[in-house]
């Protein structure tokens, strides 16, 4: 018998072969949710053992990603897409595309930079143009808040609440800026900008920093959990709150690696949650 009731997530992101990010970690999250995942490759991320393990981005074929994307949409009826690191300006139209077509929620992480690669500046005006305001939630971190908003670099809480505002301004339902570990201070605080009836609500979520060393794959993972969240029936708030203790406990979890950044452990928050870890939900009031 046909199953219709097993919700379905479809990422679109890059293959990250060190298993922290991509679609590797998208894949992994939404099986935590009890979700039925699968993916559409944008590019491949490899890691050079011979110089020091420097990335290297291998785009796919627009033809190849568009392929991909026109068959699983055709075999599965989704209940969130979520999407990463997009191969091409011509990928991401043809996602958009699609996504004014179904209409379906849509997580958008709009990865614009890699860690240690290049900037995906040119990706800039197409993601405000046709991709933001197709946005169930987004999920900026400070970098891509302020290139999307042309902001200066956001350094507290009141630059992210400010940059979070200016992104729902260009279509966007509800905004996550991502502050992580990268904000000052013991804890790692993201803000969440949600529609409401009545407007909106601001809260800002924080758990404490795990430790000092770098991990690859939150970001991926924190957008894939939300999609999934939201696949499974979860609220927005609820969705994003989740997802951040997820990503929290596979921080603190993380792998060490021959690449020097260690790589997120997906699965921690079941079979190795740390102890005392907790995420904080505080409704924003303006500092000073
Ligand atoms: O975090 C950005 C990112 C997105 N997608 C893939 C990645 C990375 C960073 O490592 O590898 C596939």
């Amino acid at each position: 018998m046909t199953d219709t009731t097993t919700p379905r997530v479809l990422t679109i992101a890059g293959s990250d072969v060190s298993g922290g990010a991509g679609i590797e970690a998208d894949l992994k999250m939404i099986d935590e949710y009890g979700a039925f995942g699968t993916a559409v490759v944008t590019c491949v991320v490899t890691f050079d053992p011979n110089d020091s393990f420097g990335h290297a981005i291998n785009f796919l074929d627009t033809d190849l990603i568009v392929q991909q994307l026109e068959s699983t949409l055709a075999i599965h009826d989704f209940t969130v897409l979520k999407s990463g690191m997009l191969g091409s300006v011509d990928s991401a139209l043809a996602l958009a595309a699609r996504l004014r077509e179904n209409q379906l929620p849509y997580v958008f992480d709009p990865v614009l930079v890699c860690k240690g690669s290049g900037t995906m500046v040119d990706l800039k005006d197409l993601f405000v143009e046709n991709l933001v305001p197709l946005a169930t939630v987004i999920t900026p971190n400070l970098e891509e808040a302020a290139t999307l908003t042309g902001a200066d670099p956001i350094d507290s809480i009141d630059g992210m609440v400010e940059a979070a505002r200016a992104i729902r301004a260009m279509g966007a339902k509800h905004v996550v800026v991502k502050g992580g570990a990268r904000l000052a201070g013991p804890d790692a605080a993201d803000v969440l900008l949600e529609e409401t009836e009545a407007g909106e609500r601001i809260t800002v979520l924080t758990a404490p920093k795990a430790h000092e060393k770098l991990v690859n794959g939150a970001g991926c993972s924190f957008a894939s959990s939300i999609a999934a969240g939201l696949a499974t029936g979860l609220d927005v708030a609820e969705a994003v709150r989740s997802a951040k203790a997820r990503v929290a406990h596979g921080i603190a979890a993380s792998l060490t690696n021959a690449t020097g950044v260690d790589s997120l452990f997906h699965p921690a928050a079941r079979v190795q949650p740390q102890e005392g870890l907790f995420v904080t939900v505080e409704e924003y009031s303006p500092e000073g």
